[in-house]
């Protein structure tokens, strides 16, 4: 996601800590990097002039210039101009009081927007609300079958709509509201039609939905892969319907960034959610800061500890933050580490989250991919209780009866275990503990 990007202003960070002062001179090239890296990242052109003349101005400031480490504050000039540029703070859901709060979700054909109506729902469902879901389109009586499908997967409610509703349109509408009251629910998600491009027609409609409904959200849906023609289509919407927010999906895939970094300052509507991925829990709440982090390379510790606090048990965390921190870790932690590493979800992803260079650059190099967690386990699990509290005793014959009880070859146990004495030797250094220990898992 947004690696070439990242790997550019890293260029620019890394070209500024060389230079002692920043003059006129060093300062024109690190901001031409900056403008090449934001062009080859499809960002609109508006948008990075606007951020170069900024990082000029706060740049050469003369407080700045005087001070100590004037490449450490141009860095973080340019992570916090990337953050304004992303929204600057986080921007929740808006909900209606009193219920149902209603989200409409609009956007161009193949964009997401039935995927995030499973997504949005299930994350509305996850947060203790009683989400109702709806399809309205009055061209293809088929899309009532898409989204019917979602939620039967996910367990989520689902009103359907049937050809003869779509007759009088805004009856139905109507109808939608009373029985969103009706069943109970709390939420509405609404998908609606989408065409390959805006057009007269699709706006009439999606305008009745809106004057009939009054959504609490008018959210955008907006493919991130397709770079500036999400954004101009998004305008396209604000100016003909109005929206509120914005979901970018498909930030897993190689977008380039630049729908990400123009979005907001040219619709003036912030990103709320981001689509990373084609299963259901692949849904996040959008974060500016951690976004800009990212991509400057300062890693997503903050994202990567709420993964964790989500989906492991706390206190098993805090225990082995605790052992990490004092050396006492076993293959048994190790274990149930993996186990853990297991539930956050792939393992690629997780080492994404964390900053990079040192360590945990070696870390990734350690090639520990999903599959082979599952190895490691099952290799754990053939050992004696004695032998992964003292991984050390276990010699050649050891090894080999534990290869024969796993199934898996010695060569895999003894990779295993040298993975495992380079990770605790990588635990000594520096870096890893710092990180641990401004992990906030002692309450
Ligand atoms: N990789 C990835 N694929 C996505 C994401 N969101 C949606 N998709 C895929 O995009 C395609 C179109 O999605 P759909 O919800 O039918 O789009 P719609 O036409 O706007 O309703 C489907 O193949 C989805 O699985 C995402 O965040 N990441
Ligand atoms: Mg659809």
């Amino acid at each position: 996601m947004l690696d070439q990007l990242s790997s550019r202003l890293q260029k620019v960070a890394k070209f500024l800590r060389g230079e002692v002062k920043i003059t006129e001179k060093n300062m024109a090239e690190a901001l031409k990097m900056i403008r090449m890296a934001f062009l080859e990242a499809d960002v609109n052109y508006r948008v990075v002039k606007d951020f170069e003349l900024k990082i000029k101005e706060k740049a050469m400031d003369e407080k700045v210039l005087e001070s100590l480490t004037p490449s450490q504050h141009v860095i973080k000039i340019v992570r916090d101009e990337l953050m304004a540029m992303l929204g600057q703070e986080t921007k929740k859901l808006t909900f209606s009081s009193p219920p149902p709060s209603i989200f409409m979700l609009v956007g161009l054909q193949g964009s997401g927007k039935t995927t995030t109506c499973g997504k949005l729902a299930k994350w509305l469902k996850n947060l203790g609300k009683s989400p109702m879901l709806v399809s309205f389109d009055l061209k293809r009586p088929a899309a009532q079958e898409q989204l019917n499908i979602i939620t039967q997967t996910l367990n989520l409610s689902f009103y359907e709509l049937f050809e003869d509703q779509m007759t009088d349109p805004k009856k139905t509408l109507k109808k939608i509201l009373t029985e969103t009251k009706n069943r109970g629910h709390d939420t509405l998600v609404v998908d609606t039609a989408g065409r390959l491009h805006v057009d007269e027609e699709l706006m009439d409609e999606l305008r009745m939905v809106k004057d009939i409904l009054k959504p609490t959200e008018v959210i955008y849906v907006g493919d991130s892969m397709t770079g500036q023609d999400a954004v101009k289509s998004a305008q396209q919407f604000e100016e003909k319907i109005g929206l509120t927010s914005i979901i970018l999906t498909k930030l897993d895939g190689d977008a380039r960034g630049g729908a990400a970094l123009s979005i907001v300052s040219v619709t003036g509507k912030p990103i709320k959610f981001v689509g990373v991925g084609e299963k259901y829990d692949k849904f996040e709440v959008f974060h500016p800061d951690r976004m800009a982090s990212r991509i400057m390379g300062m890693g997503d510790v903050l994202s990567l500890l709420e993964k964790a606090e989500q989906e492991t048990d706390l206190k098993e965390a805090e225990e082995l933050a605790k052992k990490l921190r004092s050396q006492e870790f076993s293959l048994e932690d190790f274990r149930k580490q993996l186990g853990q590493l297991k539930k956050m979800g792939s393992m690629s992803q997780f080492l994404n989250m964390l900053p990079t260079g040192g360590v945990f650059k070696q870390m990734s190099k350690m090639n520990v991919d999903d599959t082979r967690i599952l190895y490691f386990e099952a290799i754990i699990n053939s050992m004696t209780a004695k032998e992964r509290e003292n991984p050390k005793t276990i010699n050649g014959s050891r090894r080999k009866r534990i290869a024969r009880g796993c199934g898996r070859p010695v060569s895999e146990v003894n990779q295993l275990l040298k993975q495992f004495f380079e990770m605790k030797k990588m635990m000594k250094k520096s870096q890893f503990k710092r990180m641990l220990s401004s992990m906030p898992m002692e309450h």
